[in-house]
């Protein structure tokens, strides 16, 4: 396990961080150097999916090239060496999350899967008519609806908690809907259309004190900052692996180990059970409970691929730099005349959403996109977000280690001639 020193970094790696070469890291990415209409691609739309490194795609060539078996079934070299590697992975996940087993890493489709999992399975055995489901203002669509369904089967009842106008959520009202019919809170780590950065730590403390479960969505967190599931102390914790510069299909779900031993299967099949018969069914052990049938072998490797490859830079590294490039970013675009930030928050990671005065935001996009700039435009699956600041959509640019100042230089040029278009 890879411990850190007071500033977050693995000694070994301090001397990397003043290392950090940008321009170094984006040959590791092959489909960055392109173009796009004519014009070198810049890839601002790292929230909706992030660019794999050559090290991933290597990883998934190799495994269908050479490797390639079903697992934890097979007695034959191909199914074994698969089988390892699948729960070699499971260990890097454990390890990339500090989680203290790996009977608590459930490999599942993502982020959504994951909550889906946790409503069904805690939600249905726990939640009953009158319990209090807790959310906040700030959450994914996937952070929302599994829980409208829960509330909708069992009677339970969704709070939400409350945020100001920069996108921070209101402590205070937080605390003040925990109580005693509080069960479950589920709350997003990084929000994916405002780049607010929850106190998530304090958050789970004060849900503790009632008792509550707390459900973190990091979907937008781990690609940007260490995640210490130990440290939060939450009960689950999901993030989704094409976030982090992994293979579509594939996510993790953390979960204690004493709440998923007593969690019953989210679904039923092969490999989830120890014994069937007509009569009855003995379920597998943990993580195993929760895989029921042939799982996303390859993107589970690659997604081993991807968390040897961030480790290598250090997330540390990759939060200061970020947090730098956003700085840039912010200040440049908000100097553009008629342009408004969304998404203001103190504590942000990774996104800079805004609106233009007098242009749609898809208009902003298709503008840019001639320019060879890949943002994002619309409600980026967090409507209640856009209702509650009063804008109908966003353009939002969303960054990763690999972007750099010259991209940025780009995007406040391509906006500048969006401007010249509407005038
Ligand atoms: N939670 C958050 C905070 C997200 O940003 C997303 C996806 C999800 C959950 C769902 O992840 P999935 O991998 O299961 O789909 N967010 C975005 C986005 O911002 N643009 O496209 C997808």
């Amino acid at each position: 396990m890879i411990r850190t020193n007071e500033i977050g970094a693995p000694p070994g790696l301090l001397k990397r961080a003043a290392m950090f070469d940008v321009q170094k890291i984006r040959q590791d990415f092959p489909i960055l150097n392109q173009k796009v209409h004519g014009r070198p691609l810049i890839y601002l739309d790292n929230a909706a999916t992030s660019q794999k490194p050559q090290a991933v795609i290597d990883t998934i060539t190799r495994y269908y090239l050479e490797q390639n078996a079903n697992i934890h079934r097979g007695v034959h070299y191909l199914s074994e060496w698969a089988t390892r590697a699948y729960e070699e992975s499971r260990l890097k996940a454990q390890r990339f999350l500090n989680a203290t087993d790996a009977r608590e890493i459930i490999f599942v489709r993502g982020a959504t899967e994951a909550i889906n999992l946790v409503a069904h399975s805690y939600g249905l055995k726990y939640i009953t008519a009158g319990d209090e489901i807790l959310i906040s203002a700030i959450e994914h669509h996937s952070n929302i609806v599994p829980w409208q369904m829960l509330c909708q089967t069992t009677g339970a009842i969704l709070r939400v908690a409350p945020m100001n106008d920069q996108g921070e959520l209101l402590l205070d009202e937080y605390e003040r809907l925990l109580g005693p019919r509080t069960k479950l809170v589920s709350l997003v780590h990084v929000s994916n259309a405002l780049g607010s950065l929850n106190p998530i730590k304090a958050m789970v403390a004060m849900a503790r004190r009632w008792n509550a479960r707390v459900m973190v969505d990091g979907a937008q967190a781990a690609p940007h900052l260490a995640i210490d599931v130990q440290e939060l102390d939450c009960d689950f914790y999901t993030f989704s692996g094409h976030k982090v510069f992994g293979p579509t299909g594939i996510g993790v779900l953390y979960g204690k180990r004493e709440w998923l031993e007593q969690m019953p299967p989210y679904q039923g099949g092969g490999d989830m059970i120890i014994s069937v018969s007509f009569e009855k069914t003995e379920y597998n052990h943990l993580p195993f409970k929760f895989e029921a049938g042939t799982p996303h072998i390859a993107g589970a490797i690659g997604l081993g691929a991807a968390l040897d490859y961030v480790n290598q830079i250090g997330l540390d590294t990759i939060a200061r730099y970020e947090h730098d490039l956003l700085a840039y970013a912010t200040e440049a675009v908000a100097a553009i005349p008629g342009l408004r930030l969304i998404g203001t928050a103190r504590e942000k990671a990774g996104v800079l959403g805004f609106v233009l005065d007098g242009v749609h935001a898809h208009d902003i996009g298709t503008v840019l996109d001639h320019a060879g700039i890949a943002i994002r435009a619309g409600h980026h699956c967090a409507m209640p977000v856009m209702k509650r600041l009063g804008v109908p959509a966003t353009a939002r640019a969303s960054l990763a280690f690999y972007n750099t100042k010259e991209e940025i230089d780009a995007l406040v040029q391509g906006i500048y001639k969006v401007k010249e278009m509407f005038d």
